[in-house]
């Protein structure tokens, strides 16, 4: 079975890892939200991008949720030594990718391409794709002014409650090559436990992506991120208090009007199945805390069960 995964974000990249344990690897093609990618002492850093495949490569730091396994930090201080930037931590191993990436980009070679190399040089099956070429940046409006993403979300902490959510650049990028192929080609449509506003909305600002999505032939199925109302990590749960006025299944399945079949999510909310039905969405309740591999692997094993119906 041919999956198409729209992800971004720690939640994103373990589910990823369960799917292809429950899955044939090479059937499976990840979208990715590049909305917080940045550049930092001069190096392009794309962190969804590299939480797919450090997780897929079982390169991942799953403590920490970000960056790579047995990480060290000396370049970070020996920058930091010197007056440079050090409020986004890039480790030692982590930067080697960056200036494989950035030396590409540089060279003119598009985000796809060099990130299909990345992910080949780790030997990892999947296909890897960002949501698009193009430059497309998350932005976030707050009482405290408007901060990009990795500013509001590292430097502030995400402290600062969110208003709105922009995607500079949006309005003109096209899928990259590959992504309107692989939601055309594939038999399941995936919806990653990602945070809608800014893991999974950046890819659904892009035009093509959130049509192809419209126009589904195929059953489209999200997960939700939050468990009994929180995130297990992240902004996710006051984002959706905030702007969509709750942090039920049925506040999430509001984020994907339109765009799903199904929404996955855990037992600790079984109580709101009947409203997630209500609006038209099977609810689908499974465990969804992807606590180790196995729980992964059930969860993804939860949602390829979910299509025989959706
Ligand atoms: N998150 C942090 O909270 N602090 C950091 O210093 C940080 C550095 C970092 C470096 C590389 C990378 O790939 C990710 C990094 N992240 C860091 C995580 C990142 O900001 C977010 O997890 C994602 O952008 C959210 O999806």
């Amino acid at each position: 079975m041919k999956v198409a995964v729209l992800t971004g974000g720690g939640g994103g990249a373990r589910f990823l890892r369960g799917l292809v344990d429950a899955v044939d690897p090479a059937d499976v093609t990840a979208i990715v939200n590049v909305g917080d990618d940045l550049e930092v002492l001069g190096l392009s850093v794309s962190p969804d991008l590299d939480s797919v495949v450090y997780a897929l490569a079982g390169l991942a730091d799953e403590e920490r949720g970000w960056g790579r396994a047995d990480e060290t930090w000396n370049a970070l201080a020996s920058a930091d030594a010197f007056g440079g930037e050090s409020w986004f931590r890039l480790g030692d191993r982590d930067i080697g990718l960056h200036l494989v990436r950035s030396q590409a980009l540089r060279a003119g070679e598009p985000l796809s391409q060099v990130t299909s190399r990345l992910a080949a040089a780790v030997g990892i099956d999947p296909t890897v794709l960002p949501a698009t070429d193009d430059v497309l940046r998350t932005w976030l409006e707050t009482p405290n002014g408007t901060f990009s993403f990795q500013q509001w979300f590292v430097a502030r902490g995400h402290r600062d409650p969110v208003d709105r959510v922009r995607f500079e650049g949006a309005a003109a990028a096209h899928p990259a090559p590959g992504v309107v192929d692989a939601l055309h080609n594939a038999d399941l449509l995936v919806v990653a436990p990602s945070n809608p506003y800014v893991s999974i909305g950046p890819i659904l600002a892009v035009d093509r992506i959130r049509r192809a999505l419209e126009r589904r032939r195929i059953p489209c199925i999200a997960v939700s991120p939050l468990i009994g109302g929180r995130a297990v990590k992240g902004p996710a749960a006051e984002m959706l208090a905030r702007m969509q006025s709750g942090t039920s299944p049925s506040h999430v399945t509001d984020c994907y009007e339109g765009l799903i079949d199904a929404l996955v999510f855990d037992e600790a909310d079984a109580v709101h199945a009947d409203a997630v039905a209500a609006r038209g969405v099977r609810p689908v309740i499974a465990r969804t805390l992807m606590s180790d591999a196995d729980a992964r692997r059930r969860l993804a094993e939860a949602v390829l069960d979910a299509t025989a119906v959706a």
